[in-house]
């Protein structure tokens, strides 16, 4: 054999071993092919093994990961764990309308509330929804309250629209609307949804065991710690109704709302409070530099408590002078041929049938609602409450547009606290 021969057979021996070595090491296709009955056969296995632990409630067997030092899931999987009984001396609610799918803005502002205060008190969260809760939604909402939890569906004639509502009025009223761009204008379950909050969330079954509720909506926020019951506070202070924010109407919406409660005034003047806030939501001053002087159609200025956040007494809203006042108003049928908020109706009816002194502005919870958020101005509350307020949203107590201003000088006026103070003084002052 030549040397170039015995060259060509090393090459060729060379050449067979490396191709050998590629497909057995390089080429993972081939040998993947050959396990493929093998690795199925384990899956199933596998996921036979699984189904034992299928059933939520046996969620607690597994732990969390293979290198988690905890034991056992938490919280244990089951709806309503030891603990929960309440610890608040108020016999009192925290009650949030909303729809299966808003469940993640649900869990946000629960947790924000429960951190902030109700994890100290546990008072029972009261869902309500014109259609029934999901059990995802009632699972999640259950594990992230500290209290009890009960859901509630709204009978169909607490929530639709009325019979006596003329049919073809209403649908052009809605085109208008929608065409002249007035928010949620075109809406009709909106409207649903203000008439209810206006004259039958106090009326529902779980609600009426109730003396005081809290008003929660989806993604809210509160800032600082409460540090104390709302609730208690209220009762301690003859209070039945709490804010946070006060602002001007979208007059739009609600076109001849003053009118028809000027005839509530004239039909029932016994049921004006001799110490009501008529000033509150009638003048039309100059209140600060900023502030915007209230032009409108009618006496009404279009200030309104935010209803959005509302701590206040089922008791007022039961009262016959209240439930005239809503009955008076539903029969002009505004609720569906206007777009009526129950902003404006709880606070006319707060301002006009309540004394102005039994109001309270909460100033030191901080509190956010897509767009407008307030938060202590003093510095002192704001670290004393741990408050941490959004660094991207201004506060609106003394925007333009606020009627807190206002509500300070014609409402139940405003104690300014300063930020360092001699506490002796401060007690003597009281
Ligand atoms: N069950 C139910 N709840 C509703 C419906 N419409 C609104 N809500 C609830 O009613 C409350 C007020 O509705 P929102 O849509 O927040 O109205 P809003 O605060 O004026 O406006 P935005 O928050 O800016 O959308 C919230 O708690 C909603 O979850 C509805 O059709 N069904
Ligand atoms: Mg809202």
């Amino acid at each position: 054999m030549s040397q170039r021969q015995k060259y060509l057979v090393v090459a060729v021996v060379v050449l067979a071993v490396c191709y050998e070595a590629f497909v057995k090491l390089i080429s993972p296709g081939m040998q993947f092919n050959l396990d493929v009955d093998a690795l199925v056969e384990g899956s199933r296995k596998l996921r036979q093994e699984q189904l034992k632990f299928a059933p939520r409630s046996d969620l607690t067997k597994l732990k969390p990961s293979t290198n988690s030092y905890t034991e056992a899931l938490f919280p244990d999987g089951r709806l309503v764990v030891p603990g929960k009984d309440q610890l608040g001396k108020e016999n009192a609610t925290i009650l949030m309308l909303c729809r299966n799918r808003e469940l993640s803005g649900v869990l946000s502002a629960m947790r924000s509330l429960e951190d902030h205060f109700n994890r100290e008190y546990r008072y029972p969260w009261t869902f309500l929804n014109d259609e029934p809760f999901t059990e995802n939604f009632i699972e999640e909402t259950s594990k992230m309250a500290s209290g009890k939890t009960q859901y509630g569906l709204i009978p169909a004639e607490d929530w639709n629209r009325p019979s006596w509502i003329d049919e073809d009025l209403f649908k052009q009223r809605l085109q208008e609307m929608s065409d002249q761009q007035v928010i949620y204008g075109g809406s009709r379950s909106y409207r649903n949804m203000c008439r209810f909050n206006s004259g039958y969330f106090y009326r529902q079954e779980l609600v009426k065991q109730y003396n005081w509720y809290f008003r929660v909506e989806p993604d809210v926020e509160y800032f600082c710690d409460f540090q104390y019951d709302p609730f208690t506070l209220m009762r301690e202070n003859n209070k039945k109704y709490g804010f946070v924010i006060s602002l001007f109407e979208y007059e739009d919406t609600i076109p001849t709302l003053w009118p028809t409660v000027e005839e509530f005034m004239t039909k029932y003047p016994q049921h004006l409070h001799p110490n009501n806030a008529l000033e509150f939501i009638t003048s039309k001053d100059m209140i600060t530099l900023e502030g915007m002087i209230p032009e409108t159609n009618h006496s009404y200025n279009m200030c309104h408590f935010w209803s959005n956040f509302e701590i206040a007494n089922l008791d007022f809203f039961r009262s016959e002078a209240y439930n005239q006042f809503f009955e008076h108003l539903d029969q002009a049928g505004g609720f569906y041929y206007e777009r009526w908020g129950d902003a404006p109706v709880h606070s006319i009816a707060v301002s006009l049938l309540m004394d102005k002194n039994e109001v309270h502005h909460f100033e030191d919870i901080g509190y956010f609602h897509n767009p407008f958020m307030t938060c202590p101005s003093s510095k002192q509350m704001k670290s004393g409450k741990r408050c941490v307020c959004r660094a991207d949203t201004g506060n609106v107590d003394l925007a333009s547009h606020s009627c807190l201003p206002r509500w300070w000088k014609y409402g139940a006026g405003k104690k300014f606290l300063r930020d360092s103070y001699n506490v002796e003084d401060f007690q003597a002052s009281l």
